[in-house]
C-alpha cells in the first residue's frame, strides 16, 4: 500500500527557484515580496505573490511540499495543485469599489473546486487584504467588506454552521486587491480549536461589522496531527487590549497562542496532547509600525526560542488598534516524514 502523502512547508529565499529535498515535490508557493501575481510557474506549481515585504523586514517564499507528485491546473481564474490527499487553491480579486459580491463569488468558486476535486475538508486559509483599514466606496471598512463576502460564501456553500470554518489569517498587504490561499484534505479530519481567552471570531458582536469573521482559532488536521495556528492578535474576549502598547500587545498574543496550543484547549476540542510556545514553527509576525520591530522581535525571540523560523512583515492588521499579529504551526508526526 502506498503511504499517504505528507505535507511539509519551509521558508526559502525569494531569489532563485525553490529546491525541495530529495523525494519531495513543490505543491504551491507564496512569495512575500513586492509583486501581486498568481500563476502556474514554469516548473508547474502555483505561486501567489503578495506585496508584503519592505526594507528592514523580511522577503521570502513559503514553499509547500508533498511526497507525491502533484497535478496542477487552473479554473475560473483560480490556480490549484493536488497530490491525491492535499489540495492547494489560490485566487486573486482585483481592486474594486466594493468587494463583498466578488469575494462571495470567488470564494464560492474555490469551495466548489474543493468539492468537485474531492478534497472537501478545508483546514487552513490565508486571506491577504489590501488597504485593509481603508474604506470602500460605500464607507465600509475594506476588511468588513471582505468579511461579509466571505461569510456569504461560507453560508451559501456550507449553510449557517461554523463547523466548516478553518484556521485562517486575515491580514493587510502593502498593495491593493485581495488574494487567498486555502489548503484542503481528501481523507483528513480537521478538528477546530477555540481559545478560552477569546470569543470565537464567528461570534463577535455586530459592533465590528455587519458579519462576523468566518474562522477558527486553530485547526488540527487528523491523523497527520499538524496544528495550524490562525493569525492571533491582542484580543481578550472580543476586545483589543493594551491599545498603543506594542510590548504588552505582543505578550498577550504570545499568551493567547500558548493557551490555544496547550492541553486544555486541545482537550476541549476532543484532542489529546498539548504543546508549548517553543514547539511553534514557521512563525509569521505581522507588525503594524516599522518602529515597533525591535521590541516585537525581542519578545518573540525570548518566548519562541532560537529554533523557530520567524519572518517579520510590516503590514496593517484588521483593526486600527491592533499593533501585532502572529501565526504559525506545530508539526505533527507525519510532517516532513
Ligand atoms: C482577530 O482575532 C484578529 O478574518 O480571517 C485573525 C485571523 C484575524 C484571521 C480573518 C482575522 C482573520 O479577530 C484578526
Amino acid at each position: 500500500m502506498t503511504r499517504r502523502p505528507s505535507l511539509q512547508a519551509y521558508f526559502a529565499p525569494l531569489t532563485g527557484t525553490p529546491q525541495p529535498v530529495l523525494g519531495r515535490h513543490v505543491l504551491g508557493t507564496i512569495a512575500f515580496g513586492e509583486k501581486f501575481h498568481l500563476a502556474l510557474e514554469p516548473q508547474g506549481h502555483p505561486e501567489l505573490a503578495v506585496p508584503m515585504s519592505s526594507p528592514g523586514f523580511d522577503a521570502f517564499r513559503e514553499v509547500w511540499t508533498t511526497t507525491t507528485e502533484p497535478a496542477f491546473g487552473t479554473r475560473d481564474g483560480l490556480v490549484f495543485a493536488h497530490d491525491g490527499e492535499h489540495l492547494f487553491v489560490s485566487g486573486t480579486i482585483a481592486p474594486r469599489p466594493v468587494y463583498a459580491p466578488t469575494v462571495r463569488t470567488t470564494y464560492e468558486a474555490a469551495f466548489s473546486l474543493v468539492t468537485e476535486l474531492g478534497y472537501p475538508h478545508i483546514f487552513r486559509m490565508w486571506n491577504f487584504v489590501g488597504d485593509i483599514l481603508g474604506s470602500n466606496a460605500e464607507g465600509l471598512e475594506i476588511y468588513q467588506d471582505f468579511v461579509a463576502g466571505r461569510a456569504e460564501a461560507f453560508a451559501a456553500h456550507h449553510g449557517d454552521g461554523t463547523a466548516h470554518m478553518p484556521a485562517a489569517t486575515g491580514i493587510g498587504t502593502r498593495g491593493e486587491g485581495i488574494s487567498f490561499v486555502l489548503l484542503a484534505s481528501r481523507t483528513g479530519h480537521p478538528r477546530h480549536v477555540e481559545n478560552q481567552r477569546q470569543t470565537p471570531a464567528y461570534h463577535y458582536p455586530e459592533q465590528y461589522g455587519p458579519k462576523p469573521p468566518s474562522f477558527a482559532r486553530a485547526t488540527v488536521l487528523e491523523p497527520s496531527g499538524t496544528l495550524y495556528v490562525s493569525g492571533t492578535a491582542s484580543i481578550l474576549g472580543h476586545e483589543t487590549v493594551h491599545q498603543g502598547d506594542v510590548a504588552a500587545q505582543t505578550d498577550v498574543v504570545l499568551e493567547n497562542i500558548a493557551e490555544l496550543i496547550g492541553g486544555p484547549s486541545l482537550a476541549a476540542a476532543g484532542l489529546d496532547g498539548g504543546h508549548e510556545l517553543k514547539d511553534l514553527r514557521l512563525a509569521k509576525v505581522y507588525v503594524r509600525h516599522e518602529r515597533d520591530l525591535p521590541v516585537v522581535r525581542a519578545r518573540c525571540r525570548e518566548a519562541l526560542g532560537p529554533d523557530v523560523e520567524t519572518m517579520y512583515l510590516n503590514v496593517a492588521v484588521c483593526r486600527d488598534d491592533l499593533l501585532v499579529e502572529i501565526e504559525g504551526l506545530v508539526p505533527g508526526p507525519e510532517w516532513a516524514r
